[in-house]
């Protein structure tokens, strides 16, 4: 990383690019003759999908007053146009700081939450002092990062600019972090990564290794040598992890790339193996599955809750439904094993019980649920095996209203 210097300034428009830049700012009453007061504005623009990292270095305001003498860092960017998984959700989720008086290192960075952030001063020009302002600021890696999921319990992870293609030699590792009694559920939307080598062993056996390109899914937990390699573009199935930590490994060689992926996480309370209840996602797009498909438990219990931001318009598709299974035409079905989908619709909960025994002709695969308000979606087996069938598997997409209008 480079340090590049700009002279002084009063307000501008900058992209902020990998290499760390300065904004230097002071002004003497020597250097605004006749002038009491200075106003300056800055705005930087991320020129990729990442947050931008921002921290003052230093600051000397004559007057300590943070309502007169000030510099304020604001988010600006629109929510809807970053799609990295650090940047905010909601509107309101932008960040501002305000810092004033005399301070020198050590003060908190500011990550922005948008990719467009704001940065105002404001100061009063007094004799014999000088107000000073050092600034840096670059784009925070998106391939190396590490989400503490405690403040986002349920959300999204994409690789580097999804859907655009990952790039050549990337080594990018994602942790994810929750509280220790807490456990993580990923699922795939997504995926498409190099295709494996394949090749026949002596015993005329296809071989498929992933020797090109791959994502390795570590629990930390459990031992390294236990972790999977996946690439080609079979949907990778669940992950639950055993512990609290666990960390995605995207690596490529120098050719031939794929889009990625895009897995949905959630987060649960390890309380119960058999019963789990995910925390809340806004995500404007995921996925659903059971932790164990194909297959699953007996006397589960599994629930998640997509809850959209207000004014989004979303659609749930139920791409597999396979459980409760009939043993023969004249078996009764079971009632305890299904999987309910409960919609919040103008105030009032609408209910849907599905199995695969009560599929009727017009139910068939995929099923499409519209929803505004929050849907619930609800898995349970019962204490039989013989009725077990793969699961099921379910996605979503929100587009914004006003998008929709116009
Ligand atoms: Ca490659
Ligand atoms: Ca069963």
């Amino acid at each position: 990383m480079e340090y590049r210097s700009a002279d002084r300034t009063c307000g501008g428009w900058m992209r902020a690019t990998r290499e760390k830049q300065t904004i230097t700012y002071a002004v003497t009453r020597d250097a605004k003759e006749g002038q009491s007061y200075e106003r300056c504005r800055w705005v930087i623009t991320a020129n990729e999908q990442a947050p931008i990292w921002i921290r003052i270095t230093s600051i000397k305001f004559p007057i300590s007053n943070c309502l007169d003498d000030y510099v304020e860092i604001r988010d600006v960017g629109i929510v809807q146009e970053c799609e990295h998984p650090g940047c905010a959700l909601r509107q309101d989720q932008r960040k501002t700081v305000r810092e004033c008086g005399v301070k020198g290192k050590g003060m908190a960075p500011f990550v922005s939450n948008t990719l467009a952030v704001q940065i105002s001063t404001a100061t009063q020009i007094v004799p014999d002092s000088a107000a000073t302002l050092n600034i840096e600021y670059y784009l925070i890696d998106s391939c190396n990062r590490t989400v503490d999921a405690r403040f986002l319990p349920s959300s999204r992870l994409t690789s580097p600019h999804f859907p655009r293609h990952y790039g050549h030699n990337h080594s990018c590792e994602t942790t994810l972090q929750v509280d220790d009694k807490k456990r993580i559920l990923l699922v795939f939307r997504f995926f498409d990564i190099e295709h494996p080598s394949t090749e026949y062993d002596e015993e005329g056996r296809l071989k498929m290794d992933c020797i090109h390109d791959y994502l390795e899914i570590n629990d930390a937990s459990k031992k390294k040598e236990e972790a999977r390699k996946h690439c080609g573009m079979t949907i990778p199935h669940p992950f639950m992890s055993k512990g609290s930590i666990i960390s995605l490994f995207l690596k490529s060689d120098e050719s031939v790339v794929g889009d990625g992926y895009d897995v949905s996480y959630y987060t649960a309370d390890a309380m119960d193996e058999k019963t789990l209840i995910f925390s809340t996602t806004s995500e404007l797009q995921g996925a659903i599955q059971q932790p164990d498909y194909p297959g699953y438990t007996t006397s589960a219990s599994y629930k998640w809750f997509i809850h959209p931001p207000a004014g989004h318009k979303c659609k749930f598709i139920l791409e597999e439904l396979d459980l409760n299974l009939r043993k023969g035409p004249d078996e009764k079905c079971g009632e305890n094993e299904k999987l309910t989908l409960t919609l919040t619709l103008n105030d009032e909960k609408a209910e849907s019980h599905l199995d695969s025994c009560n599929l009727s002709e017009e139910d068939k695969l995929p099923i499409e649920v519209v929803f505004s308000g929050e849907l619930v979606v609800e898995f349970k087996s019962d204490a039989e095996t013989e009725n077990d069938g793969r699961g099921f598997r379910g996605t979503w997409t929100c587009e914004d209203y006003e998008t929709d209008v116009i």
